[in-house]
């Protein structure tokens, strides 16, 4: 078993260079791999238009922490979330009330491109392929090897590139899962979410800051849901002087131009948005979003579970494995930990037992993946006031003391539970 130790180091190709492809890089450097990471963009994102804040939950965080230089790093860029509230509004009265307060709430919110470039930066230079842009793949007759077809975008030509394994975490429209489950469908949430992140470093926002610090006292620790009628919106503050804000608003399906979710907003759209944030939420919100400069939109999808996430020697992980809306705050914390667990387990059966550790991989993985993302849908249906099966919809006027204790963070499945793969000593 040990046999491959003393030849070449086996060789993973990682297609997408986000969040679940770099953990990969990390986790399978660690377990002894080369790995190169092919990613279309042509450079590292550098406050990228679609980035903005994520909550890291206590494992995702350790696990993080191993994989840099300094583990202090990660603390020190981002904030903790210790609180975890939910609370009504009426926006008639402008008024707003605690639902539930959770402060035993662990969780630190990192700015995503924040947290990606920790990451980044804690890999050698050459382990992600800038500019690669990923056509196809063939698995070899002895389904030993896969060989990857690349374009490189500054020359045009294609390359191909050989690896024992294929790691598709090229997100949730991943072209690689599409060639082995050709009709599988993403389903549309029935909500848009707009987001946006003010930053309020220079002295321009002070005002505002201070208006909503007023109505959020303990932002800096408290991530605040408020829930109106059949909406809602989700904010905490960054490093940095940064306000994150996310509102989720119910709409027919929007028509998606080209390979992404997250949709070109104009100035009437933009117009309009404040407009209704006036309506719905109490001025302080309001005044943010409307200070916010370029928000996005982005058009929440999830997938009902796959029944298998490896083929042979490719493997699916982060949103290509399980796409999900976010309200489980889950999507970063599940890509750490596929990429961590799928480490663990190359690690514990060797490349000549590929199988094994991608069968161990998907018997660890799937399982709670597809547990969290259909109890964030149901939290999404919930907050959102729309149907769910055996309940009426949600009003957060007229929540019961059992309405409300559902909202919280805790409640997702496996919130707490460590993969007994952690354990093994290696
Ligand atoms: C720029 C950006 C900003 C984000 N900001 C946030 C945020 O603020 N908050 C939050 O909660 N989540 C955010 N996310 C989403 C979050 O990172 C993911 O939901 C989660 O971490 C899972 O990531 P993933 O790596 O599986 O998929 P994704 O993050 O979707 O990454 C897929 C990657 O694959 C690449 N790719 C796709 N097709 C090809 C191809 N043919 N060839 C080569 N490369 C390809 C894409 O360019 C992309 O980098 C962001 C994602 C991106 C890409
Ligand atoms: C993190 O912050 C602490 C306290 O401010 C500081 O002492 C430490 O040097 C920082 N570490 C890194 C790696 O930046
Ligand atoms: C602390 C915590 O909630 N961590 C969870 C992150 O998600 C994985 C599953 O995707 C859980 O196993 C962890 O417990």
């Amino acid at each position: 078993m040990k046999g491959w130790q003393n030849s070449r180091k086996p060789k993973a190709v990682v297609v997408g260079g986000s969040i679940a492809g770099i953990s990969c890089a990390h986790a399978l450097i660690e377990a002894g791999w080369d790995v190169v990471v092919l990613e279309k963009s042509c450079a590292p994102p550098s406050g990228s238009p679609t980035g903005a804040g994520l909550g890291l939950d206590p494992l995702a965080q350790k696990i993080i922490q191993t994989w840099l230089r300094n583990p202090q790093l990660l603390h020190n860029s981002t904030l903790p979330l210790t609180i975890d509230q939910n609370q009504a509004t009426d926006g008639e009265k402008k008024i707003s009330w605690t639902l539930t307060r959770d402060e035993n709430f662990n969780f630190r919110a990192a700015y995503w491109t924040d947290l990606y470039s920790l990451l980044h930066n804690a890999l050698q230079s050459d382990t992600v392929l800038w500019g690669h842009y990923f056509l196809s793949f063939c698995i070899s007759d002895d389904k030993t090897s896969v060989t990857v077809k690349c374009k490189v975008l500054e020359t045009g030509d294609t390359i191909d590139i050989v690896g024992d394994l294929l790691i598709a975490a090229d997100g949730c429209l991943s072209s690689i899962r599409k060639s082995f489950l050709p009709d599988l469908k993403l389903r549309y949430s029935g909500y848009t979410a707009w987001r946006g992140v003010l930053d309020f470093s220079n002295n321009k926002h002070a005002e505002a800051v201070l208006d909503l610090k007023k109505a959020y006292p303990d932002l800096g620790k408290c991530l605040y849901f408020d829930l109106s009628s059949r909406t809602h919106s989700v904010i905490y503050e960054l490093l940095n002087q940064r306000i994150n804000w996310i509102w989720y608003i119910n709409q027919p399906e929007p028509e998606l131009k080209g390979n992404s979710v997250t949709m070109k907003v104009n100035s009437d759209m933009i117009e309009q948005l404040h407009e209704a944030a006036e309506k719905v939420w109490v001025p302080g919100l309001a005044t943010i979003i409307k200070e916010t400069k370029e928000p996005f939109l982005n058009v929440m999808y999830d997938c009902e579970p796959l029944k298998q996430i490896f083929w042979d020697n490719v493997v699916l992980i982060g949103d290509a494995a399980h796409p999900t809306t976010p309200h489980g705050l889950r999507s970063t914390n599940m890509s750490v930990l596929d990429a961590a667990v799928l480490g663990k387990c190359l690690q514990k059966w060797g490349v000549e037992n590929l199988n094994l550790a991608l069968e161990d991989y998907q018997s660890i993985r799937l399982p709670v993946t597809s547990k969290q993302v259909l109890h964030s849908r149901r939290m999404g249906c919930i907050k959102q006031g729309l149907n769910v099966a055996g309940r009426r919809p949600f009003d957060p006027r007229m929540a019961t003391p059992q309405e409300c204790d559902d909202l919280q963070q805790k409640n997702m499945p496996f919130f707490t539970d460590v993969p007994s793969i952690f354990d093994v000593t290696t």
